[in-house]
């Protein structure tokens, strides 16, 4: 694999790392490789292969010569040494979590997180024995105090989906790693690495939900672990491998790769987009709170400013009147899609409480700082003019009855 864009900028690497044509029949496009298993030229070789003493690809649940490209960009992007491809966020999530936690282990998990992973929490691992403590990891005290000799992991989202509260990874970092043995993961999908680097910060571990931002087109799921070459051959042994199977198909490595040629350009859109719309919000009357990391308003604008290099494009808010009226304000969007998901060309717009986040109880989503009026949005790349015009008309509306004319007209439900 050539690697002779080491040096260079984010986007250029998001568009060469890795790959050159010559070596591929000149194909400017790298090639896909369908192959789920791969010929050994001795039985030799094979057990070598099996050993772990040749690194050749023989079977694509392992590894695979698309995968590995993608992987190996991915790295680079996130300032890592060696990525894992997985067919979904989950699949990285759970795998990672799989491989680095064992019964009698304690795991600190932050206030907020997406509604699978808290499922997978407490549904999952939370169940085989491995104890899970919610800890308000902006309370750095709080966190010292948290941590035990059993503590052996600290997970985080930053920004958190869906109230887009943040993490200080450098000074968690620190405190992690004044005792042995503690690896902090960083869920990094609001940001993407075009944004926020935390292994740069000092996370051990990056995971993404690729089939948001990264891929960026919503025609994907797909999922990546980045840390040194230790941890990602453990969670690619043992989490991919074994106890997931979660692989990503390398036709979905290939869409993916073409997603991160145009991560930059598509994420300086999406900021200057939402910065654009949480502004409007903010000055409209019928707005109770706009949450969004651009906005002075925004509890942590310092904190956001040192980690993020621009506040990304997801707003959360509420509207005065609450759900009902936050209800009606969604089905009177029309440019905006009715949808979960986020990070894709369209604007998206849900209600996290009974969409994202309904894998919480009413108290549960109290008890962790997600109110039952929040309205995402995800904004997209239209142009914002347009975005800001649907916005406007729906908010105009919102205080009046729409929502029989969008459920009775499925035409005008995006
Ligand atoms: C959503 N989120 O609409 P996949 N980490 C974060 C995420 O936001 C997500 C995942 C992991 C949404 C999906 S809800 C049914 C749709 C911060 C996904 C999981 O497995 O690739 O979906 O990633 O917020």
């Amino acid at each position: 694999m050539t690697n002779k864009h080491n040096t260079c900028g984010f986007s250029t690497r998001a568009i060469h790392h890795g790959y050159d044509p010559k070596d591929h029949h000149g194909a400017l496009v790298p090639p896909i490789y369908l192959s789920a298993t791969f010929a050994f030229p001795t039985v030799e070789y094979g057990a070598a292969c099996f050993a772990g003493e040749a690194s050749g690809h023989f079977y694509t649940r392992i590894s695979n010569p698309t995968l590995a490209l993608l992987e190996s960009r991915m790295a680079t992007l996130e300032n890592g040494e060696a990525a894992v491809a997985f067919s979904s966020g989950m699949g990285a999530i759970a795998a990672t979590f799989w491989t680095l936690l064992r019964p009698g282990d304690e795991v600190i998990v932050s206030q907020t997180l997406y509604g699978c992973t808290f499922a997978l929490l407490h549904h999952g691992i939370g169940e085989f024995g491995i104890k899970v403590r919610h800890v308000d990891l902006t309370d750095l005290a709080a966190l010292q105090a948290a941590l035990s000799p059993a503590t052996r992991m600290i997970y985080c989202e930053t920004p958190a989906n869906p109230n887009l509260r943040l993490i200080d990874i450098a000074a968690v970092a620190r405190l992690a790693h004044q005792q042995p043995n503690v690896t902090l993961v960083v869920d990094n999908t609001y940001c993407t690495p075009y944004l926020q680097r935390p292994l740069e910060l000092g996370a051990d571990v990056v995971v993404h939900s690729a089939t948001k931002y990264l891929s960026g087109h919503g025609d994907i799921t797909a999922g990546i672990a980045v840390s040194n070459q230790a941890l990602a051959q453990r969670i690619r042994l043992q989490g991919l491998k074994d106890l997931t199977g979660a692989v990503m198909s390398p036709q979905d490595a290939s869409l993916l790769m073409r997603g991160l040629k145009t991560l930059a350009l598509r994420m300086d859109r999406h900021c200057s987009n939402a910065q654009a719309l949480a502004e409007a919000l903010q000055a409209h009357p019928a707005v109770e709170s706009v949450i969004y990391p651009g906005l002075r308003s925004f509890p942590q604008y310092e904190l956001a400013t040192r980690q993020m290099k621009l506040p990304g494009g997801m707003i959360a808010f509420e509207l005065k009147g609450g759900i009902e009226t936050g209800r009606r304000f969604m089905n009177a969007l029309q440019l905006f899609t009715r949808a979960v998901s986020l990070g894709d060309a369209e604007s998206l717009a849900q209600h996290p409480a009974s969409m994202t986040h309904s894998t919480y109880t009413p108290e549960q989503r109290a008890q962790h700082g997600i109110s039952e009026g929040l309205v995402r949005l995800s904004v997209g790349l239209e142009d914002v003019a347009d975005l800001l015009a649907d916005v406007h008309q729906a908010l105009a509306k919102c205080g009046r009855n729409t929502v029989r004319q969008a459920a009775t007209a499925p035409s005008a439900v995006r």
